[in-house]
């Protein structure tokens, strides 16, 4: 009976602890372009969703920058994440920062719906973004095959529009949103389990 009580709670601890989840509200000198981005791990896979409004129409550069500092703006945010010393590329590229995902589209309304997964970024570890930023660009990031004097730097993405400190949003560390809901049914769910053994 103890036995069981002990592999339940191993079991749900175990599901929690495999998933994280972070997020970033988007600032801009222009009060038009604002949004937030959510980024939920599960495994290696990093799920990256959200909405950016008031963009031009097209794709933008959508990098992680190495410094959640946004002392002078999105300028002091630093180059892309890049612990492995790579050149810029885009994010199925095996030569790729860390920070490397790619682009967003904003759409004639000048939204951009974000929804991807990257597995090279983590929410933990030494590639984990938690701490840095998010930074939207004017430009289309070329992916590092523009073949201009910063493409394998920058992508050639032009000005930083807005950018954001990605924060936490892990309840108590390790845990999730999932713990949010699991928890309030744990000690009920294991007495149950324990009277039928
Ligand atoms: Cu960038
Ligand atoms: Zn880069």
């Amino acid at each position: 009976m103890r036995g069981l009580f002990i592999v339940t709670i191993f079991l749900i601890s175990a599901v929690i602890a495999e998933e994280r989840m972070a997020i970033v509200k988007l600032v801009s000198p222009d009060p038009k372009i604002r949004g937030n981005v959510t980024f939920h791990q599960k495994g290696k896979a990093v799920a990256i969703s959200g909405v950016i409004e008031g963009l031009n129409e097209g794709l933008h550069g959508f990098h992680v920058h190495e410094k959640g500092d946004l002392t002078s703006g999105c300028a002091s945010t630093g180059s892309h994440f890049n612990p492995y010393n790579k050149n810029h590329g885009g994010p199925n590229d095996a030569d790729r920062h860390v920070g490397d995902l790619g682009n967003v589209a904003a759409n004639s309304a000048g939204v951009a719906v974000i929804s991807m997964s990257d597995n090279v970024i983590q929410l933990e570890g030494p590639n984990s973004i938690i701490g840095r930023a998010i930074v939207v660009h004017a430009d289309q990031d070329d992916l590092g095959k523009g073949g201009y004097t910063d493409s394998l730097t920058t992508g050639h993405a032009g000005a930083r529009l807005a950018c954001g400190i990605i924060g936490t949003l892990n309840p108590k560390g390790a845990s999730s949103a999932a713990s949010i809901y699991l928890t309030p049914f744990l000690l009920p769910l294991t007495i149950l389990l324990n009277s039928f053994y």
